[in-house]
C-alpha cells in the first residue's frame, strides 16, 4: 500500500454499485456471463494504464445510455460533466430511437470518425476508454475458442476484423506507443490478425473474386474513406463457408451491413 491518491474514492464506488445494479439481469452476447463482468474489465484496463477517476468511473458507466437507458443528464449529475460526455462520446448512436438505430457501416464510420478524428484539445478520456472498451470485446472474442463467435456480429467476420482493425490502428496512434492499453490493443490485433489469415486461407479464392466483382459499385453513401467491398465479400463468403454467396444470402448481408435492400445489379454470377 502507498499514499498515493487512490481511484477508489466514494464516487468510484458508487459507479460499482450503480454499474451492477444497472446491467443486474443482461448477459453478454450468447452467454451466461452477467454484463457487468465488461465494464470492469473495461474499468481495470484503464486503471492499470493511469486513467483518472472519472475515466474509470465512465468505463464502469460505459455502455450505461446504450443499454441500460440511462440519459446524459442523469450521468452528469451524478458524476460530474465530464463522465457524462466520455459515456455520451463512447455511445455510436443514442441521439435517436435506441430500437431504430441507423445503419451499421455508416453509424460505424461515423463513430470512428467521431472518437479519432477529434482535434488536439479533445479529451483524451474519450480515447481511452473507446479503447478499454474495444480492447474487452477483442480480447473477450479472441479467447472464447467458439468458432461461431463471428456470426453474433451483425457484419459477421468482415465486418468485426474491419472495425477491429481500423479503429484500433487509429486508437493506437492517438494513444501513443507509451501507454498499456495501447501494447495491449496492438497484441490483439496481431493476434486478430493470425486468426483471419487462417481463415482467409480456408476461405479459398472466393473472397477476392467476390470481392473483386463488388468492388466496381460506389461505395454507400456515409462511407467516409472507406470502401466496404473486400470486408462485405469476407462476411458474404465465410457465411456461405467459403463457397460463392448466393443472391439471398447476399441481400442479408447487404441488409445488415447498409440497412435496405439490395439494389439491382449487383454482379453475383456464380462462377
Ligand atoms: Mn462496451
Amino acid at each position: 500500500m502507498t499514499d498515493r491518491p487512490s481511484a477508489f474514492g466514494p464516487r468510484y464506488a458508487s459507479a460499482l454499485s450503480d454499474a451492477a445494479s444497472w446491467h443486474h439481469g443482461q448477459f453478454r452476447k450468447g452467454s451466461d456471463i452477467p454484463y457487468v463482468s465488461h465494464v470492469l474489465s473495461v474499468s481495470a484496463y484503464l486503471l492499470e494504464d493511469g486513467a483518472d477517476e472519472d475515466e474509470a468511473i465512465a468505463g464502469l458507466l460505459h455502455d450505461s445510455i446504450e443499454d441500460a437507458n440511462v440519459t446524459v443528464d442523469e450521468l452528469a449529475g451524478r458524476y460530474g460533466r465530464r463522465v457524462a460526455d466520455i459515456v455520451a462520446a463512447c455511445t455510436d448512436d443514442w441521439s435517436g430511437d435506441p430500437h431504430h438505430k441507423s445503419p451499421w457501416w455508416p453509424r460505424k464510420v461515423t463513430h470512428i470518425a467521431h472518437v479519432t478524428d477529434a482535434g488536439a484539445e479533445t479529451d483524451l478520456g474519450i480515447t481511452r476508454v473507446t479503447a478499454a472498451d474495444k480492447l474487452a470485446n477483442l480480447r473477450s472474442t479472441l479467447d472464447s475458442g467458439d468458432p461461431g463467435v463471428f456470426s453474433r456480429f451483425k457484419a459477421g467476420l468482415g465486418g468485426f476484423v474491419w472495425y477491429q482493425e481500423t479503429f484500433g490502428r487509429l486508437l493506437v496512434q492517438r494513444l501513443g506507443g507509451e501507454s498499456l492499453l495501447a501494447r495491449r490493443l496492438v497484441n490483439a490485433l496481431r493476434e486478430l490478425d493470425e486468426l483471419v489469415s487462417g481463415e482467409r486461407d480456408r476461405l479459398g479464392d472466393a473472397v477476392a473474386e467476390f470481392g473483386d466483382r463488388l468492388s466496381s459499385l460506389p461505395a454507400p453513401e456515409g462511407s467516409g474513406p472507406y470502401s466496404p467491398w473486400p470486408w462485405f465479400a469476407l462476411d458474404a463468403v465465410h457465411r456461405s463457408g467459403g463457397a460463392n454467396p448466393q443472391r439471398d444470402l447476399v441481400a442479408t448481408c447487404w441488409r445488415s451491413w447498409f440497412g435496405g435492400a439490395m439494389p439491382e445489379g449487383v454482379a453475383l454470377e456464380t462462377r
